[in-house]
């Protein structure tokens, strides 16, 4: 009886151990057919983002990867289509930390991820260096705030940016400096990176040609918060105006001593500087400062982006968060349009793109460079800068009058 139940135990184990081994082809197949169901349904589309975000300009960094991820994020909920399938954009950050080595490192690690586009990077300094290394792949990229001239200059027919250049914000913050003070001597200092000293030289040039006289020009680096032995030796020479081509991690500091010293001169930045943070970094002695940004001032964005970015991120953006924002659609529009995430297959659409976006109306030149971009000029005023004037295609308008021509 035992023997008998035995047997029967072994027979239907062998059974169910067939079953099993002829169930296996089945549920493999199943899985084959909705592997193929759900690849019909989306697609994963990488957008690659990269800027600082440890170091002193972090909180730039971040600036602008928020402005990226709001976009990625409301692209997702749009359910975009492309080739019959619906995307899923994928975020891919990474940090350059504002290194030019480490920027090609990160640049590497996005184009082995194969991200489809790049939104960056956020400095000059790190997008030059990193711009072969993406051209060599053929992914196309968009900085949202790096200003250098060189960047679009390398004949890179995948590189783009969507805020102006340094060789127009440079004569655009010096012709408002000698116009609006009227500076007999300027002192001119760079941190020695890509865009405060390409900044900084645009300066002199357009002071000069103004006949107004500029001292030698004094260096720091990226890294100088104690400008002490700079300022008293500027002091001496007791300059009318001051111009830094720098980023306010070290403007402020720069600022804040020079007013300490005593120096009663006007202080003047680019875009790098031209934040609120050079209130909590200067403290009073920030108050009056001018500046100049590259683009529309970040509260002339679209209401649609600022309310998006407010509710998400419970704060106003800083500075570049509405390019970046528009970098990551103006990326997506061009897959549309070519019906591919393809980078050899969307880069003609991005290279003929006309686009309304957060920032107002974009196109770009033969070299990538956004065309007719605006300029506008800065001064700190209760804490908080200001803008006061508005350049476009060479003309000057108040904020106000920019504002009205904006309907808003
Ligand atoms: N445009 C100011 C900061 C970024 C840059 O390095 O160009």
């Amino acid at each position: 009886m035992k023997k008998t139940r035995l047997a029967v135990s072994l027979l239907a184990a062998a059974l169910a151990m067939a079953g099993c081994s002829k169930e296996a082809p089945k549920t493999e197949a199943k899985k084959a057919d909705a592997g193929k169901a759900a690849s019909a349904l989306a697609a994963e589309v990488k957008i690659g983002h990269v800027g600082p975000l440890t170091g002193g300009i972090a909180h730039l960094g971040k600036d602008n990867e928020n402005g990226a991820r709001l976009a990625v994020e409301e692209a997702n909920a749009a359910g975009i289509k492309i080739d019959g399938k619906e995307v899923k954009f994928t975020f891919v950050a990474e940090d350059d930390q504002a290194d030019p080595k480490v920027g090609t490192t990160v640049a590497q690690k996005l184009v082995d991820a194969k991200v489809a586009g790049v939104v960056g990077h956020l400095n000059s300094g790190t997008s030059i260096p990193a711009s072969p290394i993406y051209n060599q792949a053929g992914i196309p990229v968009i900085s949202g705030s790096a200003t250098n001239p060189k960047l679009t200059e390398q004949g890179f027919k995948n590189q783009f940016r969507v805020v102006g250049r340094d060789d127009q914000q440079g004569p655009a913050i010096a012709s408002y400096l000698a116009s609006a003070k009227k500076p007999k001597l300027v002192a001119v200092i760079d941190d020695a990176t890509a865009y405060g000293e390409g900044i900084a030289n645009e300066v002199e040039k357009t002071l000069k040609a103004a006949n107004i006289k500029v001292l030698p020009r004094e260096k720091g680096t990226d890294k100088t918060t104690d400008w002490k032995a700079v300022l008293t030796k500027l002091r001496g020479r007791n300059p009318d105006a001051v111009f830094y081509g720098g980023m306010d991690a070290t403007g402020g500091p720069l600022m804040k001593q020079g007013r300490e010293l005593g120096m009663k001169a006007v202080f003047s930045f680019g875009d790098g500087a031209c934040t609120d943070k050079m209130k909590e970094l200067a403290g009073d002695a920030a108050e009056g400062l001018l500046c100049s940004q590259a683009g529309i001032p970040p509260q002339a964005a679209s209401k649609k982006f600022l309310d998006a970015y407010k509710k998400k991120f419970n704060s106003d953006p800083l500075l570049y968060a509405p390019f970046t924002y528009d970098a990551v659609f103006l990326l997506i529009e061009a897959m549309k349009k070519a019906d591919s995430s393809d980078p050899k297959k969307y880069l003609a659409e991005l290279q003929k793109i006309s686009y309304t976006g957060a920032t107002g109306q974009i196109a770009f030149d033969e070299k990538g460079d956004r065309k007719d971009a605006e300029m506008t000029i800065f001064t700190m005023k209760g804490g908080k800068i200001e803008p006061i004037a508005v350049i476009k295609s060479g003309k000057t308008v108040t904020y106000d009058e920019f504002v009205k021509t904006m309907g808003k």
